[in-house]
């Protein structure tokens, strides 16, 4: 079964969005496997943002990332990378669609909420990065026949 990564941002985590963006999540279908409220260090940060590191404003993204708290999370089920991401929205919350998590209530792109890992390859690493294996529950809930 696919496993993505998702983070909710300090943005997230301040404006008292956590439970919505949980919700959300799971009234799509998919499992919470993974789970932890915590402070990101600053090696966490740069190793998470690798790739942006040339970019702009990549200062920026662990300046923010590591300003306070974050909800990390594994989510589990077919299709969950690419479908977390379209519950996510797209990038710049001023063009994400409404309905979407970054749609319905971000209003910039430095603070758009929630981070989801964009494809099969940054999912493992993404996880591997943020959990130890024995902090990944291994369960099916006894319902998902209905759903998928
Ligand atoms: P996504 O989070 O939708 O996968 P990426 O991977 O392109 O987007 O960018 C990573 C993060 O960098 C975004 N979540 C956003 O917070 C930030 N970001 C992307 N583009 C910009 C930009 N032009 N200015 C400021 N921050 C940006």
């Amino acid at each position: 079964m696919e496993r993505t990564f998702l983070a909710i941002k300090p943005d997230g985590v301040q404006r008292k969005l956590v439970g919505e963006i949980i919700r959300r999540f799971e009234t799509k279908g998919f499992t919470l496997v993974g789970l932890k409220f915590m402070n990101v260090s600053r090696e966490l940060a740069e190793s998470h943002y690798g790739v942006h590191r040339e970019r702009p404003f990549f200062g920026s993204l662990v300046e923010f990332i590591t300003s306070g708290p974050v909800v990390a999370m594994v989510w589990e089920g077919d299709g969950v990378i690419a479908g977390a991401r379209k519950v996510i929205g797209a990038t710049n919350p001023l063009t994400a669609e409404p309905g979407t998590i970054r749609g319905d209530f971000g209003a910039n792109i430095g603070r758009n909420l929630i981070h989801g890992s964009d494809a099969p390859e940054t999912a493992q690493s993404e996880i591997a990065l943020w959990f130890k294996d024995e902090e990944l529950v291994n369960w099916s809930p006894t319902i998902i026949g209905w759903i998928h």
